[in-house]
């Protein structure tokens, strides 16, 4: 059956959203005619027809290709500004937003042009949709570690957008470790680190993440429950795991969602939270992630609102700042 949605949502923070993987068809080709941008799809029914995913990899390859409609700094304001009225929708107060630096300038649109852009939806959020907002920059882990660290040194002008740097796109093969060197110049820069770590890589991925890079959080971290070890340490240190169960379903890390693990980490101690990670190609936004595993997983509602509350607890937001809950 179809979860009904709450009517009133409960207050939460999405910790883990890619700020281009909440461009939607329909917005997708607006901005590609009105950047003279062809795309190989006819319409958005035969564009949302291609999203059959089979791994991550195959995401990614129509994830990265349809970007290229992205081009001005406005197109970047359109984009975070339609995302951040949909989360505010769904009970959203604050978000902490990745984005994807060399995916852009890789394509020739400036860093500059992306960080202003999305700097002007996120400098009115709290007044226009009463959400606040941080910018967490990922860098590409199937590129090289120098491509990082340039990204890093680019991004200089721009650091007090930005609060964080992240690790995503393909996971297998590209170790948490190769990005040691650009880690430790960002700590040094006085950003805050999270990774995403044991999505479709092993648990050895998410210790790596803690020990090598130093970071607070782990993006994902599904396969920790392969380690009891692992999931013990992530227990004492109350490190947060941002959960994308949709995600899960999508890109098949998981079976189908009646078989993820969320039930077993809470039971578990682990401080986990549910976001929406990419909700145009996922099929929904944090409050329909929050509805499939309450209708699914059968989750009471005190264990919903655990997960509001470890959303706020896992935030970069300061203990002395509003948090707009409750
Ligand atoms: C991503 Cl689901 C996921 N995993 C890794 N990298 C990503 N970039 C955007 N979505
Ligand atoms: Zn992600």
């Amino acid at each position: 059956p179809q979860p009904r949605p709450q009517s009133r949502p409960l207050p939460k923070a999405e910790l883990h959203l890619h700020i281009e993987g909440t461009l939607e068809p329909e917005l997708a080709f607006a901005l590609a005619a009105r950047n003279g941008v062809e795309l190989p799809y006819r319409d958005t029914e035969e564009l949302r027809a291609a999203y059959r995913f089979s791994d991550l990899q195959s995401f990614l390859d129509l994830y990265y290709g349809l970007m290229a409609v992205l081009r001005t700094a406005e197109d970047f304001t359109e984009l975070a500004d339609a995302y951040l009225a949909r989360a505010a929708a769904q009970g959203v107060r604050h978000a902490e937003i990745f984005f994807d630096p060399q995916a852009h300038t890789a394509r020739g649109v400036p860093l500059g042009t992306v960080v202003e852009g999305l700097g002007a939806a996120l400098d009115r959020s709290e007044e226009r949709h009463g959400v606040s907002t941080r910018l967490i920059m990922c860098f590409l882990r199937d590129e090289s570690a120098e491509s990082a660290l340039a990204t890093l040194e680019a991004a200089r002008p721009y650091l007090d957008r930005i609060t964080g740097v992240g690790l995503d796109s393909a996971e297998v093969g590209h170790p948490p470790a190769k990005f040691r060197e650009v880690y430790e110049a960002a700590a040094a820069l006085g950003l805050r680190r999270v990774a995403h770590a044991g999505e479709e890589g092993p648990a050895a991925y998410v210790r790596e993440a803690l020990d090598v890079l130093g970071v607070e959080r782990i993006d994902h971290g599904l396969r920790s429950m392969e380690d009891p070890e692992l999931v013990s340490r992530l227990v004492r240190d109350r490190v947060p795991l941002t959960l994308c169960p949709l995600s899960n379903v999508r890109l098949r890390a998981v079976d189908t969602l009646a078989d993820h693990p969320l039930p077993s980490m809470l039971a578990a101690g682990l401080v986990v939270t549910v976001n929406s990670d990419d909700p145009a190609y996922f099929g929904g936004y944090v409050g329909d992630n929050f509805d499939a595993v309450r209708a699914t997983l059968g989750l009471s509602p005190d264990q919903l609102r655990l997960l509001a509350r470890n959303s706020f607890e896992a935030s970069f937001l300061d203990d002395d700042e509003p948090r707009r809950a409750r």
